[in-house]
């Protein structure tokens, strides 16, 4: 007999319409509303990129993806699937509520971020649990899935395609740059969070697997706190690596981060980009896992391994 159990996919959520770009913003500042002008400086972002982000509609075609596979992986479970944000509508508190109205007593969790920190993948889980809690839920929660062999390979082929296109002769000019969104650094040191050391293990995986010769780890994204981040910043790389170096090609991939949003595609494709046309050397970043079905069997391969 089959039994249902939920799948509650939870990501950080994005603005709708321009009019939801404030609450959004307030949100991620803990109800704090940001001035004018970091709003502004929000909005011109969203802009550039196109007016919004493709990270709702992404979310919903990862979490359909995933939900299809896991219910292929397995003959003894049907898995019904909740979308859960961190950040805006549907919030992972209403996709429990939803649960518990369908009767799910069972489900496994899983975050569109590949890596652990308390801060990021454990305050989705807690904030799933308290309100599981509620409704006397059973959640089994994926921590991360980096180490994922599917999810080395996805990268590593992602690499040696971007190097075919780097003459032979240029590899050893050519530097890959692997980052995360980045964090406070005290709140991660204070915790002995595993998050810094989760992206210098891919770093290690992707170096030991792929055909690239140079690598470097950094950190991206960072906020305007007044406090220090885990460092170093893409783009302060970017020019020490040039600097030190020479390097003529830089590949970046942002591997904390599962699908193109704002993020990759201003982060990366414009703030990084203009320090490489700067410098006048050659920017690439490959494209991102989306649906790709081996980030999709990663995250299977991971949800077999505890469920
Ligand atoms: O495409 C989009 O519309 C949204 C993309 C988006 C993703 C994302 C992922 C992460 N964040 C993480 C941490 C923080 C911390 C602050 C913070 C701020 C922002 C702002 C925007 C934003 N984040 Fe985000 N994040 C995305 C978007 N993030 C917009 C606000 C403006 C700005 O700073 O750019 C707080 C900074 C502060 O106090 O001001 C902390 C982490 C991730 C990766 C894990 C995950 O996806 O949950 C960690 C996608």
């Amino acid at each position: 007999m089959t039994k249902t159990v939920g799948l509650l996919v939870m990501a950080y959520g994005t603005p709708y319409k321009e009019s939801d770009i404030e609450p959004y913003y307030t949100d991620i500042r803990h109800g704090k509303k940001p001035s004018e002008e970091e709003i502004q400086d929000l909005k011109d972002r969203y802009e550039f990129i196109g007016g919004l982000s493709p990270l709702a509609h992404t979310t919903d075609k990862q979490a359909e993806a995933l939900c299809d596979a896991l219910n292929e992986a397995y003959d003894d479970v049907n898995f019904k699937l909740y979308i859960g944000l961190k950040h805006i509508h549907p919030y992972i508190e209403d996709a429990v509520q939803a649960m518990s109205h369908d009767g799910i007593e069972d489900a496994v969790t899983v975050v569109l971020a590949p890596h652990y920190s308390s801060f990021s993948v454990g305050s989705y889980d807690k904030r799933a649990e308290d309100e599981a809690q509620k409704y006397a839920i059973k959640l089994t929660h994926v921590k991360h899935y980096f180490e994922q062999p599917k999810f080395i390979q996805y990268w590593t082929e992602k690499i040696n395609e971007t190097l075919d296109l780097i003459p032979d002769s240029e590899h050893d000019d050519t530097v890959l740059v692997v980052s995360a969104h980045s964090l406070p650094k005290g709140m991660i040191e204070k915790n002995n969070d595993p998050y810094p050391n989760e992206l210098h293990e891919t770093r290690k995986l992707l170096e030991e697997n792929s055909n690239i010769v140079h690598v470097a780890e950094g950190w991206q994204s960072e906020g305007h706190t007044g406090t220090p981040w885990l460092g170093p910043d893409v783009q302060d790389l970017t020019r020490d690596l040039y600097n030190k170096h020479g390097y003529k090609h830089f590949i970046y991939t942002p591997v904390g981060f599962v699908c193109e949003h704002l993020e990759v595609l201003y982060d990366n494709d414009y703030e990084c980009k203009v320090v490489c046309d700067e410098l006048g050397v050659n920017y690439y970043r490959p494209q991102m896992p989306n649906t790709d079905s081996l980030f999709i069997g990663a995250i299977v391969d991971e949800v077999k391994s505890i469920y």
